[in-house]
């Protein structure tokens, strides 16, 4: 028997590059993927998890139908009506009877992966008022945006490397060729390295690890983990002492140039060597080499960002782009302009500053350990606490969309208790019933991939190009799902009063909203083309946006719309209250003693960092067969010569100890690591009773995170530390 088989594109959702795919379809199943080459940014690019995407969609334990807690403690499957019933039966009246603080939300990394995920979320926030907001940001980007809403008043203008024009990229602690990118959109990042180099461009990369990337290097520095603040401190001190800074046409738009160089003037690379463990000569190779470079881009992902400085490394980041000129000039490091973005302010070019609203910090304290909220959110590693501490404003009821921080957040062990034992009522939007979601009284599973549509709201907006893409869902939705953002607009309704409205009502009041913001007719409301409610948001945000688009020329450009390459966007970006980049804003300035009294810590005999594989994704794609196994295992690396100073064996099980917790694993001993440093993955540790997830539990690994109790955090974002923690190994007995 043959099926007629047909193809359909589709952009890949399991990683921040956005490649676009070409779907096989046989009736309604996915029997293969590749690379799309007629997508106008990725080219064809795939990775192995996007040419696993039949197997992804088609995993047997995605759970098909909504699962309700019975009277006997069990979850059993039910209705849609059925499982959003009992939703409106139980939140509403939690908000009556404790106020809104009553219900905590918490949003995980794959809603930026979808359209519903992208949408809904603030509609859901503001129906519920409350302030005990969580969100994966807190374990990865919040450094970046703080540093960004400090410096530029806005924590969403994050500048991407120019990664296709520039002359010199000094990368620090990301490792793309097994990530693929992040806060750089850019499919095909391992290809745009390797044509850097051929252009004969320079890499420089700075990693406590030798990775993939590190390897594709002119140079690799094996610094320290965590001293990353430091090093770029003195690199900057190097800039400002040797007058290499050349700010440019930036300088009209500066500000404490005088007050950073009298701020940095102890980090001086002997200073910081040490510490860091790279040589003062290097560091200051690294700061001249920077600035004789005639573009380059200085960007830090993961390994700068989930540290205890990981404000302040953000920070200078952008402060050595800034100094040498780089910020905003092609070649260097640019803010992209999103097809979706608002449009840009009227001609503030030209007429010299304009003052903005500025960023504030700690505008209101998380409620048990005090904590400043940052942008609207309050740490992840604090959310145990919120549900277990008695007193007014606990967290009694939790609303968790697309998110696992039973291990994706420190201490899960912590959190697994307060969830199951403190909460009078949880919900999850979730395909998987896993370690998270085993304590939802009602999850909602959205549908597989292949029937959802996908717009890059988020990623657009970090891409190294501008452009534009959309896709439908490739298979109609199968009887009995309900479309991920119908699930939104429902929970919405059921949470504020109005369960048993139209969800269409949801987009239609965010359409009104939208308008009567951007000052538009109200009679665009009517204009709007769509089959859906997602589908009008869109054409409307594509309308309003700084290309006049319209859902109707997506649709006509299947594999994307060319918006051309990044330009200059400073002024215009800038919302400070000075109008200017403010380059030592105070709360940056309060935060650099801290980094001082850094220089006199005796450095940790051992230390861990974490460490990503090509065919994994944080805590939720184990269960799938063809992409598990191999060099894809939860293993601590260790050096050749740790492991002979700690009696350790490759292969053998190893007991791993920090002041947070202890866990066992099997060493692998490899130089990729430099001695004094272990590494471990995260999002392992399937082996909790009450999940679905039968291929991940047949090789749980270990949770990297039960090593940490979430005290440690980046005091100026929340973000909790996840890299360069001290640890002690030894033989397991
Ligand atoms: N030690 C250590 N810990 C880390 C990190 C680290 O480097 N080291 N990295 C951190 C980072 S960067 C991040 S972003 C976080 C991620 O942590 P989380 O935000 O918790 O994300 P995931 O672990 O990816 O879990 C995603 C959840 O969403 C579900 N899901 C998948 N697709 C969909 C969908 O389409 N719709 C819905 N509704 N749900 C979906 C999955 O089943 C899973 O339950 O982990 C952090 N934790
Ligand atoms: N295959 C795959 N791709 C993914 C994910 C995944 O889980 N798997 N997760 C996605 C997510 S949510 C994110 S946020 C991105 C992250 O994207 P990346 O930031 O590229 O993530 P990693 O691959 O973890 O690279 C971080 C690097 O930092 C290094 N490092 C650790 N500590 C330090 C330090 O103190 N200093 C320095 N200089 N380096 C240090 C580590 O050795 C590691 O090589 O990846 C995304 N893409
Ligand atoms: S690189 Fe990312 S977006 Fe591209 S195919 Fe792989 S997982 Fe999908
Ligand atoms: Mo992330």
């Amino acid at each position: 028997m043959s099926h007629a088989s047909r193809t359909a594109p589709r952009i890949c959702p399991l990683c921040e590059a956005t490649c676009g795919l070409t779907l096989t379809i046989e009736g309604t199943t996915v029997t293969g993927a590749r690379g799309d080459r007629d997508d106008i940014f990725s080219r064809g690019f795939i990775c192995p998890k996007g040419a696993s995407f039949g197997g992804l969609d088609a995993d047997p334990d995605r759970l098909r139908v909504p699962l309700v807690r019975g009277e006997d403690g069990e979850l059993r499957e039910a209705s849609w009506d059925e499982a959003f019933d009992r939703i409106a039966a139980r939140i509403p009246a939690l908000v009556e009877a404790h106020g809104p603080q009553a219900v905590g939300v918490v949003l995980g990394n794959p809603n930026v992966h979808t359209m519903a995920g992208s949408l809904y979320p603030p509609l859901l926030l503001a129906a519920l008022r409350t302030r005990n907001v969580f969100t994966a940001s807190t374990l990865d980007q919040m450094p970046k945006h703080v540093s960004s809403g400090l410096l530029f008043g806005d924590a969403n203008a994050i500048p991407v490397p120019d990664l296709d024009r520039t002359d010199h990229l000094l990368l620090i602690g990301a490792n793309p060729l097994e990530s693929n990118g992040s806060l750089c959109t850019a499919p095909d990042f391992p290809g745009r390295l390797r044509a850097l180099r051929r252009r004969g461009g320079t890499l420089t990369v700075i990693d406590p690890r030798r990775t993939r990337t590190a390897r594709l290097a002119d140079r690799h520095v094996a610094i320290r983990p965590g001293a990353d603040a430091l090093l770029l401190a003195a690199m900057a001190h190097v800039l400002l002492e040797e007058k290499l800074t050349d700010p440019g046409v930036l300088a009209e738009y500066l500000e404490g140039v005088d007050e950073l160089a009298a701020a940095l003037a102890d980090f001086t690379p002997d200073a910081v060597a040490a510490a860091c463990d790279v040589d003062a000569a290097t560091i200051t190779a690294l700061a001249r080499e920077l600035a004789a470079a005639p573009t380059a881009a200085v960007y830090g992902r993961i390994g700068s960002c989930t540290v205890e400085h990981g404000t302040l490394a953000s920070w200078l980041v952008d402060v050595l782009n800034i100094l040498t000129g780089n910020l905003d000039r092609p070649g260097g490091a640019l803010f992209p302009l999103s097809a979706t973005a608002r449009a840009p302010r009227e001609a503030a070019s030209g007429k010299g500053p304009v003052p903005g609203k500025g960023f504030a910090l700690g505008r209101w304290a998380s409620r048990v350990s005090g904590h400043p909220e940052a942008k609207g959110e309050l740490p992840t590693a604090a959310l145990a606490e919120e549900i277990e501490t008695p007193g007014e404003g606990r967290i009694r009821a939790l609303v968790v969309l697309a998110a696992n921080p039973v291990l994706s957040a420190p201490d899960g062990d912590r959190l697994d208790a307060a969830l199951a034992g403190h909460l009078d009522f949880m919900v999850s939007v979730d395909p998987y019933l896993n370690e998270t979601s085993r304590h939802a009284d009602v999850v909602l599973p959205p549908p597989p991939p292949s029937q959802s549509a996908h717009f890059d709201f988020a990623f657009n907006s970090f891409a190294v190009h501008n452009q534009v893409r959309y896709t439908r869902a490739p298979i109609p939705l199968e009887d009995g799902r309900m479309d991920e953002s119908e699930i939104h607009a429902r929970l919405i309704l059921a949470v504020s009063g109005m369960h048993g409205a139209l969800p269409s009502a949801v987009d239609d009041l965010a359409i009104a909203t939208a308008i009567t913001k951007a000052g538009a007719p109200k009679e665009l409301a009517g204009e709007l083309t769509g089959r859906s409610g997602p589908e009008r948001r869109l054409d409307l945000m594509l309308r309003l946006g700084p290309y006049g688009l319209t859902l109707e020329q997506l649709l006509a450009h299947p594999h994307g719309i060319d918006l051309g390459p990044l330009k200059p966007r400073v002024p215009e970006i800038l919302r400070t209250r000075s109008g200017r980049i403010e380059l030592l804003p105070a709360p940056i300035a309060a935060d650099l003693p801290r980094l001082r009294r850094a220089l006199g810590d005796r450095p940790a005999p051992l230390v861990l960092v974490g460490r990503r594989h090509l065919r994994s994704n944080n805590s939720w794609m184990h269960n799938v067969g063809s992409l598990s196994g191999g060099s894809n295992v939860c293993t601590l690396q260790v050096h050749p010569d740790d492991a002979a100073r700690l009696g350790l064996v490759d292969g053998a099980t190893v007991r791993i100890e920090s002041a947070g917790g202890g866990i066992e694993a099997p060493a692998e001993i490899t130089d990729t690591v430099r001695s004094g440093v272990v590494s471990l993955p995260h999002g392992w540790g399937h082996s909790r009773p009450g999940t679905r997830m039968a291929v991940a539990a047949a090789h749980p690994g270990a949770n990297v995170n039960q090593l940490l109790d979430g005290t440690l955090l980046d005091p100026l974002s929340g973000t909790a530390v996840l890299n360069a923690i001290p640890v002690t190994v030894t033989p397991s007995p």
